[in-house]
């Protein structure tokens, strides 16, 4: 995969407003931005650490994947994303080592980037994103 970077850690949240103060003070600078996703059922809010991003994730439907994390697991960290090129490629190669794919093919995410979800039960119990910045 090569990965140049972590984009960003998604963190489920309750609810936004009462979690970006905290993350406000504890990462010493504003949340640069809100955005909802519809099609992920999903508002989120997003802070840079570095090159990284923390996105806080809150659930706009329980029936949705943040909402359904939440109702099981409670609050905490739901996915790493890490920056790759080629992201088309980058899944056939994670099919070919027989990683199951929750995206067979690259979407829109937030922040416009491209974006695919490998399957938290063949990556270690960890919710994998790629992204894909075509921006740049
Ligand atoms: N991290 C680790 N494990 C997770 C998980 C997560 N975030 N979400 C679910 N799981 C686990 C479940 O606990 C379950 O484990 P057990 O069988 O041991 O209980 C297993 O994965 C499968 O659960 P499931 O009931 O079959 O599937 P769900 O309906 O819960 O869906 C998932 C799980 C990952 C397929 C779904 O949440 C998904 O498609 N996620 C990708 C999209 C997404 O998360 N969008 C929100 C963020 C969008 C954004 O960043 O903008």
């Amino acid at each position: 995969m090569k990965p140049s970077h972590i984009e960003h850690i998604g963190i489920a949240v309750k609810d936004l407003d009462n979690a970006i103060p905290y993350y406000e003070k504890l990462l010493g600078s504003d949340c640069y931005a809100v955005e909802e996703v519809k099609d992920q059922k999903v508002k989120t809010a997003f802070f840079k650490v570095g090159q990284t991003k923390i996105e806080l994730l809150e659930s706009t439907d329980p029936e949705g994947p943040v909402g359904k994390f939440i109702e099981k697991k409670g609050e905490g960290l739901h996915h790493i994303a890490f920056a790759v090129s080629n992201l088309g490629e980058r899944l056939k190669e994670a099919a070919g080592h027989g990683i199951r794919l929750i995206d067979q093919q690259p979407r829109k995410g937030a922040e416009g980037l491209d974006i695919a979800f490998l399957h938290p039960k063949s990556t270690f119990g960890v919710l994998t994103e790629l992204c894909e910045d075509k921006s740049k």
